[in-house]
């Protein structure tokens, strides 16, 4: 992987000095959000769909068998940026994605629950957003737009952390790392119950809950009741899918039964093959061996089976959640909205290997047990069941890329990139250029004619934005352009 990540250093330093003096330039006229940009005739609606630790080739367009036409279509429409990186875990990666800056200077870190008690003494450990930073839906609400979240939120769960007081109109929001996606139920026991919020108040539930369905209802909701007044909005929609616990409906899981029984190894060399032929990753990608992927063929039957219907519930779980994008979209088509909306669709961080190689085994259940769940085979996914993919599949959720979720490897920071909408000038394209989580709020602003903001913002001192905005990217403008997995010369 040498190759790409050389490539893409090289690019965003050819990028920089142009996309800098831009950012500079807004700085210096921006004292809070621009009059002048927020009576910019064009606003296009924004949907920004973040998953939950799902791999680099977890989805077709990046070389994986999941079905997910939702986001194919989207990816056929839009830019697929090869070299895009994320922070290694939730919190972190969020922090920057909504605000632009750095998650140690935004006080994210590292996600709460993990913070040791020497850590929190200093203000870039808080685990929740810090007044120093303004969110893209704030400064998206001030130039005129909706905004509008349902999903995952963990950046800060007292009042005045939450989303609905960080720039979101409406909100439905699970304040914790993770909750279970069919019932309202913590899924480790560092929460006594599972932290759901709508609008700043504390929410239950219904009993008919899916997350995935249950999201993109929730954003259609919002979307409809706002949709005669003529303003565009922001729609922030972070699903659980795909982290743990992996459940999914029935019938989404009993499309992969069957499909995983050659195993972790096939399945690595079978998305690296993808990968490469899709122009993901170069023709001479290595792959890489990881000492935490298990001998496929030194388990016994009994053991493979189950290993198998692991993974296809987690692909069950992908399937699903694409299925229900694909639901906004018809939405937004049905009400004449998809030609003016830009979709941003990328993954909070790569693939997770937490839970044992042996789901069944007495040290890995125990904690899942305590909570009440089960692990059988014939329910796995299901209401009441608790599920991994282990490290194993994980390593095959990030092939042909080295280690996963909370470490410092290509598969734990580097994961899909999309964005489509009317700015892109060359639907399909590939683009290899370095891009970082701190670039998608700047991207937005400029995209929605958003000012940055300046020094100080509503009466506080605000950190300047650190990312870049991709937008020249989305123009086949930026001498960073690279197609089609080749290095295109500048
Ligand atoms: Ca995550």
């Amino acid at each position: 992987m040498n190759i790409v990540r050389l490539c893409g250093w090289g690019v965003a330093t050819a990028i920089s000095f142009s996309l800098s003096t831009a950012v500079v330039e807004a700085n210096d006229e921006a004292e809070g959000v621009s009059d002048v940009l927020s009576t910019v005739a064009s606003r296009p609606n924004i949907v920004f769909i973040l998953a939950d630790d799902l791999g680099y080739t977890d989805i077709a367009s990046y070389g994986g068998e999941v079905s997910t036409p939702a986001l194919s279509a989207l990816a056929e429409q839009g830019v697929r940026f090869t070299n895009y990186h994320t922070a290694a875990n939730c919190a972190p990666a969020r922090a920057m994605l909504l605000t632009g800056v750095d998650s140690h200077a935004a006080g994210v870190s590292n996600i709460p629950e993990l913070l040791a008690p020497e850590q929190r003494t200093q203000p870039q450990y808080q685990g929740e957003l810090g007044d120093n930073v303004v969110t893209v839906a704030t400064l998206l609400e001030g130039n005129g737009y909706h905004t509008y979240m349902a999903g995952k939120w963990h950046l800060g769960s007292s009042p005045e952390k939450r989303p609905s007081r960080r720039g979101f109109e409406r909100t439905l929001a699970l304040m914790d790392s993770g909750a279970d996606n069919w019932e309202q139920r913590p899924y480790i026991p560092l929460y006594d119950r599972a932290n759901w919020f709508a609008d700043g108040e504390r929410f239950t539930l219904p009993d008919d809950f899916y997350s995935s369905r249950f999201l993109v209802d929730k954003t259609i909701e919002f979307i409809e009741s706002n949709r005669e007044d003529g303003k565009p909005f922001f729609a922030y929609l972070p699903f659980q899918a795909v982290h743990m616990p992996v459940q999914a409906p029935q019938a989404y899981i009993d499309k992969y039964q069957g499909v995983y029984d050659a195993g972790w190894d096939a399945l690595r060399h079978q998305r690296r093959l993808a990968a490469v032929q899709l122009g993901i990753v170069p023709p001479d990608t290595a792959m890489v061996d990881m000492s935490t992927t298990d001998d496929w063929n030194a388990l016994d039957e009994q053991r493979q089976r189950y290993e198998s219907k692991r993974m296809a519930v987690y692909a069950g779980m992908i399937e699903a959640m694409d299925f229900h994008i694909g639901r906004l979209v018809t939405y937004l088509k049905s009400q004449g909205q998809y030609g003016n909306t830009i979709f941003i669709f990328t993954s909070d961080n790569g693939s997770e290997a937490s839970g044992a190689a042996d789901q069944m085994a007495f040290a890995q259940s125990i904690g899942p047990r305590q909570l009440g769940y089960h692990s059988d085979y014939d329910r796995l996914g299901l209401k009441g069941s608790f599920n991994t993919i282990g490290p194993s599949f994980a390593s095959a959720s990030a092939s042909p890329l080295s280690h996963y979720k909370f470490y410092a490897g290509e598969g734990g920071m580097r994961v899909p990139l999309i964005i489509a909408g009317e700015p892109v000038r060359q639907p399909g394209e590939l683009n290899r250029a370095f891009a970082w989580a701190t670039d998608i709020t700047p991207t937005i602003l400029a995209l929605s004619g958003t000012a940055l903001p300046g020094e100080r913002y509503a009466g506080r001192p605000v950190l300047p934005l650190m990312g870049r905005d991709l937008t020249p990217l989305l123009r086949g403008r930026g001498r960073a352009s690279l197609r089609r997995g080749r290095c295109r010369r500048i």
